[in-house]
């Protein structure tokens, strides 16, 4: 079987600077499934228009949950095979909460909240690999168009005080579920843990303090679950307990 995982390049020290393609990275190596990384520049190769999708045996896939799933189902359930019906429901129900809410919040974070939405332009150019005079026209109609999807979701309604406090109840619920455990939903790791540490990791390691990445650091229990993912499955990346 031949598998090619399409995604964004790696920045600031993460796997992915899209929690999805990191969960679903995560989650390859978490199930030991050989496979292939693709840096994309766009999105016109991706069925849905979204990232990331892979490629089985010639077979395209999209949407992380869906694609791991196809995998538990073909490769004998080898990560999320060991939960409980009970425990498979929690997982689903706060990874639905990282992915559709809590991640509102993140795209606010990153390209509307002014302080950021000016820095973020030069790793923009890095991140998509365009040409300079080019940067200012796709970062201004990306910004456009995300603003648009914000609002017709229902965060981007909301005063950036609000949308903060929504970001910062979705983390606490998060740390205040995983209390002192190694693992979300066994004494082993699982999907909700490639999910997690791809959505906390997010917040944290994008270099502009806000307020989610502020509330998000005083939660030692999360940051140390991200260091813990990533020191056993990305250790080539050389993250240390400091980078929370
Ligand atoms: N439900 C999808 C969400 C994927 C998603 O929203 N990916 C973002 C990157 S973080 C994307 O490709 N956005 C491009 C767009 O919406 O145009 C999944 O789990 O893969």
């Amino acid at each position: 079987m031949s598998i090619t995982l399409f995604q964004f390049k790696p920045m600031f020290g993460l796997p992915n600077l899209s929690p999805f393609c990191m969960k679903l990275e995560t989650y390859l190596r978490m199930a030991e499934i050989e496979h292939s990384v693709v840096a994309i520049k766009n999105l016109k190769a991706s069925p849905t228009g979204k990232a990331p999708y892979v490629d089985i045996d010639g077979q395209v896939i999209t949407d992380s949950g869906l694609i791991i799933q196809h995998l538990e189902r073909t490769h004998g359930h080898r990560v999320d095979g060991k939960l409980t019906l009970a425990q498979r429901a929690e997982s689903l129900a706060l990874q639905r909460m990282m992915e559709e809410h809590l991640y509102w919040v993140m795209v606010y974070m990153r390209w509307v909240d002014p302080q950021t939405r000016g820095a973020w332009r030069p790793y923009l150019k890095e991140f998509l690999g365009l040409p300079g005079f080019l940067t200012p026209f796709i970062a201004r109609a990306s910004e456009k168009g995300i603003m648009k999807g914000l609002r017709s979701q229902g965060v981007g309604r909301h005063p950036p005080e609000v949308i903060w406090q929504a970001g910062i109840a979705d983390v606490q619920a998060l740390a205040h579920w995983l209390g002192n455990r190694e693992w979300g939903c066994n004494d082993a790791p699982s999907s909700f843990d490639a999910c997690l540490s791809a959505f906390v990791g997010n917040i944290l390691m994008t270099p502009w303090d806000n307020p989610l990445r502020a509330a998000t650091r005083k939660h030692t229990n999360l940051v140390a679950h991200f260091v813990r993912v990533m020191t056993r499955y990305f250790p080539e990346l050389g993250l240390t307990q400091e980078a929370g």
